[in-house]
């Protein structure tokens, strides 16, 4: 699975790229910067293209946590990703949202910056326990401390691993996929490379390469 982690502030080059990579992509992850840029209605626009994840890493309290999960849904979002340090009456608020619409809740554990070590390391051990409770699709895990993906793939059971932090962040293909990941997100190695086309078509090929080694 090769998650496009649409980051692109502009509506007609999002469209663009999302359209020349999707024959190499599985899903669209749209964030803040093109919502905000672009308007809510950006998710349907891809959502004929492709299964489109809402990374709007919600994490307040679960009555509005349950208002912008149903506004992504509405909007035609497959997926939602929600911050597990928002704890579980918030994840729970989310998922029951995700599930009137059929949809999927990825619960982000640590993030992949250097930030994420400091305080959320700390606790995403149990924030996959939590995730595992409440019965999400998947978890968030940082492709930039390959030894972490191991432990919380270990943890997980049969949740799915997402990781985002490939090329750019620093995170390596090859080692996150025999790490246990069912799937990377990857924006500007993707979005700002002179063909997003051609780096799609590498990265999907890497990612296929891998799931037959190590799956
Ligand atoms: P890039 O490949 O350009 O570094 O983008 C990564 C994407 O994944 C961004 O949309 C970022 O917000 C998101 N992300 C991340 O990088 N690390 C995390 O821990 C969680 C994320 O959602």
């Amino acid at each position: 699975m090769l998650v496009l982690a649409l980051d692109v502030t502009d509506r007609k080059r999002a469209n663009e790229i999302a359209e020349i990579t999707s024959k190499y992509i599985s899903a669209i992850k749209v964030n803040y910067p093109l919502v905000l840029s672009a308007g809510i209605q950006i998710i349907e626009e891809l959502s004929e293209l492709k299964p489109v994840i809402a990374d709007f890493k919600i994490s307040d309290i679960p009555y509005t946590s349950s208002l912008i999960a149903e506004i992504a849904f509405d909007s035609g979002a497959d997926g939602i990703i929600v911050h597990g340090f928002a704890g579980s009456d918030t994840v729970s608020a989310v998922k029951k949202v995700a599930e009137r619409h059929d949809g999927e809740v990825y619960v982000v554990t640590e993030l992949s910056s250097e930030g994420g070590t400091e305080f959320m390391a700390k606790h995403s051990d149990e924030i996959v326990e939590m995730a595992k409770r409440i019965g999400v699709h998947g978890i968030i895990a940082p492709a930039t401390r390959a030894e972490r993906v191991r432990e919380l793939r270990e943890k997980a059971g049969r949740l799915k691993l997402l990781c985002p932090g490939i090329i750019t962040q620093g995170g390596s293909i090859d080692e996150i996929m025999k790490a246990g990941a069912d799937g990377i997100i990857v924006g500007r190695a993707i979005y700002s490379s002179p063909s997003p086309e051609k780096e799609a078509e590498k990265i999907s090929r890497l990612v296929q390469g891998c799931l037959k080694k190590y799956k």
